[in-house]
């Protein structure tokens, strides 16, 4: 059996984290044109430093919160059951990998994570001590670094790929906290209903998913509550 769950800023609100479209996300009290793409950051480098600079000063913080948790005892329940059971998020926060989950696939990068807006040059050095723009490090061009994270108008990395497969492939997906409004990530919710009859679990405060077929069961309310719930009910049978 294969299992994706596929989450998105709403596994992570109750960590204390911002959403982007509900309730006062960050959507709201900001322009994405000016910080979520390549365009703002060339205009306004500084805004866009200091607006990632600001969430990942509160995301250093934030604790994963029991729906990260029951999907790391789910991955451990899975390996003794031979079910593989992977993580494609959207998310940026690194609360998966704070909470133990495995093979976390960051379709939309991660906020730990720096490259250079020149010459593409990498780093985890956590260059976020600074709050000011930084240039290259590889001190071989006049580049600007920034957060390697996908902005609106840009390529996912490569494992988008590897994530639209494994739900192509999925017999259950589990969609966790995402307006499921953003491509290409949203196909991974709905790709292994259409290819392979996956059963989607949607789980969310009210559905988003429009899927009208008996392959869906929605859960609603909060995350850190149905998904634990989900959790103990599979491991039962
Ligand atoms: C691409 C960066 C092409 C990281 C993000 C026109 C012009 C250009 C592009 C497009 C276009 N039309 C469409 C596109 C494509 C565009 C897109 O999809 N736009 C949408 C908005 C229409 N996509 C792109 O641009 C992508 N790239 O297409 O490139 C290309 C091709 C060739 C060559 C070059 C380029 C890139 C998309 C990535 C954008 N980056 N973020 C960051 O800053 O964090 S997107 C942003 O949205 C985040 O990554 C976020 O993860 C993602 C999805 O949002 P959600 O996670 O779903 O969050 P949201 O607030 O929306 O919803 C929260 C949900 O949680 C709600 O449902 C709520 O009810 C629920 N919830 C809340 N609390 C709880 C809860 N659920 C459970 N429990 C709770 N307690
Ligand atoms: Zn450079």
């Amino acid at each position: 059996m294969n299992i994706v769950i596929f989450t998105g800023a709403g596994i992570s609100a109750e960590s204390g984290i911002p959403t982007f479209r509900t309730n006062n996300g960050l959507w709201e009290n900001h322009n994405i044109e000016d910080v979520c793409t390549l365009n703002g950051f060339n205009r306004n480098p500084t805004l866009v430093w200091n607006f990632y600079r600001d969430r990942y000063l509160n995301y250093s913080k934030a604790l994963p919160n029991n729906a990260h948790y029951a999907i790391t005892e789910l991955q451990k329940y899975c390996k003794t059951k031979n079910i593989n059971c992977s993580i494609v998020t959207q998310n940026v926060d690194g609360l998966h990998q704070k909470a133990g989950n495995e093979d976390v696939i960051e379709l939309h990068g991660s906020i730990t994570k720096f490259k250079c807006n020149e010459c593409g040059e990498k780093t985890d050095k956590n260059l976020w001590e600074s709050n000011k723009v930084l240039s290259c490090i590889s001190q071989k061009c006049s580049g600007l670094m920034r957060p390697d994270i996908v902005w609106f108008g840009e390529m996912l990395p490569p494992s988008i790929d590897t994530a639209l497969e494994l739900s192509k492939k999925a017999d259950k997906i589990l969609v966790i906290g995402t307006s499921a409004q953003v491509y290409p990530a949203a196909e991974i919710a709905t790709l292994g209903n259409q290819y392979n009859n996956a059963i989607v679990y949607e789980f969310n405060l009210k559905p988003y998913l429009s899927l009208f077929n008996e392959y869906y069961e929605f859960w609603k309310g909060s995350a850190s509550k149905t998904v634990p719930k989900f959790v103990d009910e599979f491991m039962k049978v």
